[in-house]
C-alpha cells in the first residue's frame, strides 16, 4: 500500500498584457473577459506536497513561513478539489518558495497555484492534460490558469455555468519570440493593502467605467493577439499600455476608490514615455499594485535598463523573458 504521495513541481509567475478584472462567477472563478499573458523566466515559485496519513491537518508554509488563516483556506480549498478528484481524504503538508516578494503585484497567486495544482495532482498520480490542470488551477487563483503554459497564453472567459469552457491555452510557445523582454521594476515590496480579489469584486459593483472596460476589451484581445502572432511590437505594446490604464481606471472610479499607484509608479510612467521620446521603444503595464513592468525588445534592454537602474525609486530589476510552462521536477523542498 502508498503511504506517502509526493511531488514538486515549479510554475513562473505571468502578467497580462490583455488583463483580467472582475468574475461573473465568484466561487468558481469565472471571468467577465478573457485574458492574454505572457508567462515570466525570471519569477517562479517552487512548491512540494505530500499527503500522508501522518499529517493531522494541512500544513502550509510560504518562504520558510508558516501559514495558517485566510492563506492556508485558500490551500486547502484547492486541495480539497485535489482530494475529490483523487478519491483521497489524507491530509497534506505544502510547503512553497518563490523567487520574489508575494502580494506586491508580481503575480505571486498565479504561479502558487499553478505549482500546488501541479504538485498535487501529481502527488496522487493524477496526470491531467493541460487543459485540465488549467480549469483546476483557474479555481485556486484565476490568473494561475494562465502559468501552466509557457510562452503566450489566453484564457478563454467561457459560457458555460459550470466553468468547463474557462481554461487557457498556450497562442504562441516559449521560443516564438525571444526580442520580447519585460524589465520588471519593483518599487517597493510591500504587501498591498486591497487583495486583487477584493478589488476586482468592487470595481464589477459600482465602477461606472467597468461597462466601456468590458465594451473594448475584446478588441484589445484582438489586437494583442495579433501583435503576439506576428512580432508587431508596436501594435502589442501600444494596446497593453492603455489596456491597463483602462483597468486602472475602473479601479479609480469605484468607491470607494482603489488606487494602487504610489508616487514612484507614476514617475516610472512618466520615464517609459520619456524613453519613447528619446527613441527607445517601450511601454508600460501595472497590475494590482505599485510596481510597473517595461515592455521592450532585446535591443533595447540595456538602454532601459540603465535608465530605470539610474532612478532612486526602483529597489530592484528583473529583466524577463518568456519562459516555460509549469512542470514537475525532481528535487523537493523538503
Ligand atoms: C491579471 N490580475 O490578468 C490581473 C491584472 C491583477 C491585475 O489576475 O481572485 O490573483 O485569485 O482570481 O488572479 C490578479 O488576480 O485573482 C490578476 P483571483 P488573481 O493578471
Amino acid at each position: 500500500m502508498v503511504t506517502s504521495m509526493k511531488s514538486t513541481a515549479i510554475a513562473n509567475s505571468n502578467i497580462a498584457l490583455v488583463k483580467y478584472w472582475g468574475k461573473r462567477n465568484e466561487k468558481l472563478i469565472l471571468p467577465h473577459n478573457s485574458s492574454i499573458s505572457l508567462t515570466l523566466d525570471g519569477l517562479y515559485t517552487t512548491t512540494t506536497v505530500e499527503f500522508s496519513p501522518k499529517y493531522k491537518k494541512d500544513e502550509l508554509s510560504i518562504d520558510e513561513q508558516k501559514i495558517e488563516g485566510e492563506e492556508l483556506q485558500r490551500a486547502t480549498g484547492q486541495l480539497n478539489l485535489i482530494r475529490k478528484m483523487g478519491k483521497t481524504s489524507e491530509f497534506c503538508k505544502i510547503e512553497s518558495k518563490s523567487n520574489f516578494p508575494k502580494s506586491a503585484g508580481l503575480a505571486s497567486s498565479a504561479s502558487a497555484f499553478a505549482a500546488l495544482s501541479l504538485a498535487a495532482t501529481k502527488a496522487l498520480d493524477l496526470h491531467l492534460t493541460a487543459k485540465d490542470l488549467s480549469v483546476l488551477a483557474r479555481q485556486g487563483s484565476g490568473s494561475a490558469c494562465r502559468s501552466i503554459y509557457g510562452g503566450f497564453a489566453e484564457w478563454m472567459r467561457g459560457t458555460h455555468e459550470d466553468g468547463s469552457d474557462s481554461y487557457a491555452k498556450q497562442i504562441a510557445p516559449q521560443d516564438h519570440w525571444p526580442e520580447l523582454a519585460m524589465v520588471v521594476s519593483v518599487v517597493t515590496s510591500k504587501e498591498k493593502k486591497i487583495k486583487s480579489r477584493a478589488g476586482m469584486a468592487q470595481t464589477v459593483a459600482n465602477s461606472p467605467f467597468y461597462k466601456a472596460w468590458r465594451e473594448t476589451v475584446d478588441l484589445d484581445l484582438q489586437k494583442v493577439r495579433e501583435g503576439i502572432l506576428e512580432k508587431n511590437f508596436t501594435l502589442l505594446g501600444s494596446t497593453s499600455e492603455l489596456n491597463a490604464l483602462k483597468m486602472h481606471a475602473t479601479m479609480h472610479t469605484t468607491t470607494p476608490h482603489i488606487i494602487y499607484w504610489e508616487p514612484e509608479t507614476i514617475t516610472m510612467m512618466k520615464e517609459v514615455m520619456a524613453m519613447r521620446e528619446d527613441g527607445i521603444e517601450c511601454y508600460f503595464t501595472i497590475d494590482g499594485g505599485p510596481q510597473v513592468k517595461i515592455l521592450t525588445l532585446e535591443r533595447n534592454v540595456k538602454a532601459v535598463q540603465k535608465r530605470v537602474q539610474e532612478m532612486k525609486e526602483v529597489q530592484k530589476i528583473y529583466v524577463c523573458h518568456a519562459g516555460s510552462g509549469a512542470r514537475v521536477i525532481g528535487k523537493g523542498l523538503f
